[in-house]
Parts: structure tokens; C-alpha cells; sequence
């Protein structure tokens, strides 16, 4: 094989909020064409590498991404022609050192990981191998379970509720297509239940009903009735996942719920809280349930809650190896949210997941709450194999899209698919 990239395109794209991010496009000389979509986050963690935006008021409210395509057009593309696609760690390597910073503050992280993910796509369209199985090799035979994020609340929706998103993951069903009907259902379930009770049934962000409820708390029971009402049992075939955001509610050492009304928590009194809510609900996961900062308190939730659940570090750890050193050091949680524009390259995102498994810890790949119709977590996912992942609720097409490309996955693997962790 002699494939080389010939030539590499960027423009300016809209995400699912409506906002501008970047896609790259690249060809080769073998006529194999692919392109990649970078994804957006809205509850950011301090540590992400940079997205670089425009910063000029008269288009799109300064959130223009037209430098970052400019790199990709100008700086990046025109010296990685002539490499060889299938070179993954060499040209994330080489794009790297072009842009000399540690938060790719100089080219933009959405730049470099445009490139980055449409060299994987293009690369396996090359060889003649689905993305998943190229990037995976012959071990990408695991589906994840779905969490399905069918609340949403915090920055992801205007309404009544500090936590950002309650999720519901169908630990029970027997493969990937069936725990997404299970989440589905449930979902449809949820909607009649809001509606009952009088609540909007209007979505979030990621694609999660956004009630104004009067407490976090009923974010809980709501979808314990709607799991029943769907015929599933709560905390067998269906569990629950949460994603606070903490750091989205907090400032000097404290929370504030100030969404739902229900006033200031110290750390102590949010992982009291949250103990609490494990002994009333089949809770199995909470994410990011402290502040980003307070590295104690994630040891002291992991140490009081991480034998029985999954205690995820998203904004603590942002998908960087350095931080999730730290954190294995410390035993502050016991799983790593991994986003590939997080730290900007896939050859450093498959470098965390390593770290990952070689601390035993689970790993989940996500979405951002921007989004666009590109699939590539889904392949991704199966690809790392770590059996979970979090791309929104049952509603949006940004959502749906990576779905519906995991049971095309399913169906592709027939019997050799094996589901969950
Ligand atoms: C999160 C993500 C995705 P955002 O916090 O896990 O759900 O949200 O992309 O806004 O950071
Ligand atoms: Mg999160």
C-alpha cells in the first residue's frame, strides 16, 4: 500500500446548537475521500485544550471558527501532504510539535483534531476496513451499554434543575439494538409521566426532556416511574447514571442549587446527598459529582461510594493523561469520561484510554453537548472497547445518528458481537 494524503480541506460548519465548529476533509491519492466533524462543549472543564474561536463580534456572536479552518488550510494541511494516512501516531506526533503548546493554544485543538479524526477516517476507508475494526483491530467486538441522558438540566437546559443530566443505562438487556429500544421506551414512558404531572415536555441540549421539577431529586423518581411504566425493573434490566457538572453549581468551596431553589451545600453535605440517593435509586454512575478543583472530595466520594458505583471524572480529569495520573494516584474516582476534543488528537485520547486500562479503571467515550451528524464515536467506542458510552437521549438526530451507527455495528459483527463490559 502506498496511500498518501493529497490534499486537506477545512470549512466552517454549524453544530447542533447552531454554532459554528470545523470539519475537515481529506483526500488521497488513491481517490479515498473523508471527512470529520469537531464536536462542542458547553459545561467545559478548566483544562480542555484550547477551542479556538474567532473572537469578532459581527459573525456569530465572535463563536466564528474561520482561524481555526485557516490552520487547518494554511499550516497543517499543506505539510502533511504526501504522508501516509494510516500513520495515525506519526502525524498527530508531527501536528503536535507544529503547534509547540501544551493546550494547542498556537493551531487550535479543533483544528488539530479535525485533521486528526478525518486522517483515521480516510485511512480506513483506504485499507478497506470499517473505522471501528482499523481502529480497533481484530478485537473491536464490543458493543457499549448506552447511557441515555433522558433528563437534562444544568447548562444544558433552562429549567429547575442543578444537576446536568440523568441517564438511564439498560444493564439488562442482552445486546446493544435491545437496550436501545429499553432507553427509547423508557423515554416515551417519561414523556407521558411529565405530561400527567403537568410538566413541559420540551428537550434540552442533548436531547432530554427539560421539566422544571420541583426538586433534583424528582429527576430521580420521575424516571424510576417511567422505567416501570415501560415494563423494565429498576435497578435489574434498567439503572440510573448521573452527570452533576459540579462544577457548574459551585464557587468558593461550595454548591449552589440554586436552580431548583435548594440553596448552598458544603462538599460534605452534596456527598451525603448523593449516598442518600444511591440507597433510594439504582443509581450506577455518577460523574463529575464534585467540583473540578476539589481532588479530596473526589477521594472522599470514591473511597465512601466507588466500591458499589462508577464514580466518573469528566472535567476533573479532561480525557489528559497528566491529570488522570494524578487521579489514579489519588484514588479520586474510579473511571475517566473520555471526549476526543478534550485534548485534541485521537493517537492522545487512545494514549488516556491506555492508562485507563492499566489501572483497571472503566473508561466511557462521549459526546459533547454541540454536536454534529458525525459518527466517529460510535466506531471509536468499539473500537476502545471499554462497553459504555454517553451520546445523549433518544431524541435529536445529532444523538441518534451515533446510535443508529452502533446497531449497524451490532448487525455488521452478527454473532461474534458481544455487549456491555
Ligand atoms: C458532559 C458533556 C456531555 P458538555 O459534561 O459530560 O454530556 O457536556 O459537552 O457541555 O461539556
Ligand atoms: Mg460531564
Amino acid at each position: 500500500m502506498n496511500q498518501r494524503i493529497q490534499s486537506i480541506q477545512a470549512m466552517e460548519i454549524l453544530d447542533s446548537r447552531g454554532n459554528p465548529t470545523v470539519r475537515a476533509r481529506i483526500t488521497l491519492n488513491d481517490g479515498c475521500t473523508a471527512s470529520a466533524s469537531v464536536p462542542s462543549g458547553a459545561s467545559t472543564g478548566e483544562n480542555e485544550a484550547l477551542e479556538l474561536r474567532d473572537g469578532d463580534s459581527s459573525r456569530y456572536g465572535g463563536k466564528g471558527v474561520l482561524k481555526a479552518v485557516d490552520h487547518i488550510n494554511t499550516e497543517i494541511g499543506p505539510k502533511l501532504i504526501g504522508m501516509d494516512p494510516t500513520r495515525q501516531a506519526e502525524i498527530d506526533g508531527f501536528m503536535l510539535n507544529l503547534d509547540g503548546t501544551p493546550f494547542k493554544k498556537k493551531l487550535g485543538a479543533n483544528a488539530i483534531l479535525g485533521v486528526s479524526m478525518a486522517v483515521a477516517a480516510v485511512a480506513a476507508k483506504s485499507v478497506n476496513l470499517p473505522l471501528y475494526s482499523y481502529l480497533g483491530g481484530v478485537g473491536s467486538f464490543t458493543l457499549p451499554v448506552p447511557m441515555l441522558n433522558i433528563i437534562n438540566g444544568g447548562e444544558h437546559a433552562d429549567n429547575s434543575v442543578d444537576l446536568q443530566e440523568f441517564m438511564v443505562m439498560p444493564t439488562g438487556a442482552p445486546n446493544f439494538t435491545e437496550a436501545l429500544r429499553y432507553g427509547a421506551e423508557t423515554f416515551h414512558a417519561l414523556k407521558k409521566i411529565l405530561k400527567a404531572k403537568g410538566y413541559a415536555t420540551s428537550v434540552g441540549d442533548e436531547g432530554g426532556f427539560a421539566p422544571n421539577l420541583k426538586s433534583n431529586e424528582e429527576a430521580c423518581e420521575v424516571i424510576v416511574e417511567a422505567i416501570q411504566a415501560a415494563g423494565y425493573k429498576p435497578g435489574e434490566q434498567i439503572c440510573i447514571a448521573i452527570d452533576a457538572a459540579a462544577s457548574s453549581f459551585s464557587g468558593d468551596g461550595h454548591y449552589n442549587l440554586a436552580k431548583s431553589g435548594q440553596g448552598q451545600k458544603s462538599g460534605e453535605e452534596m456527598i451525603a446527598l448523593y449516598k442518600n440517593w444511591c440507597g433510594k435509586y439504582p443509581i450506577i454512575s455518577i460523574e463529575d459529582p464534585m467540583d473540578e478543583h476539589d481532588w479530596n472530595g473526589f477521594s472522599t466520594i470514591t473511597k465512601e461510594l466507588g466500591e458499589k458505583i462508577q464514580i466518573v471524572g469528566d472535567d476533573l480529569f479532561v480525557t489528559n493523561k497528566d491529570f488522570v495520573k494524578k487521579g489514579i494516584e489519588k484514588g479520586a474516582a474510579n473511571a475517566v469520561l473520555i471526549k476526543l476534543n478534550q485534548i485534541g488528537t485521537v493517537t492522545e485520547t487512545v494514549e488516556t484510554i491506555n492508562l485507563c486500562r492499566k489501572a483497571g479503571w472503566n473508561y466511557i467515550v462521549s459526546h459533547r453537548s454541540g454536536e454534529t451528524e458525525d459518527t466517529f464515536i460510535a466506531d471509536f467506542t468499539v473500537a476502545m472497547g471499554g462497553g459504555q458510552i454517553k451520546t445523549g437521549s433518544a431524541s435529536r438526530s445529532e444523538r441518534i445518528a451515533k446510535y443508529n451507527r452502533l446497531m449497524e455495528i451490532e448487525l455488521e459483527l452478527g454473532e461474534a458481537a458481544v455487549f456491555g463490559r
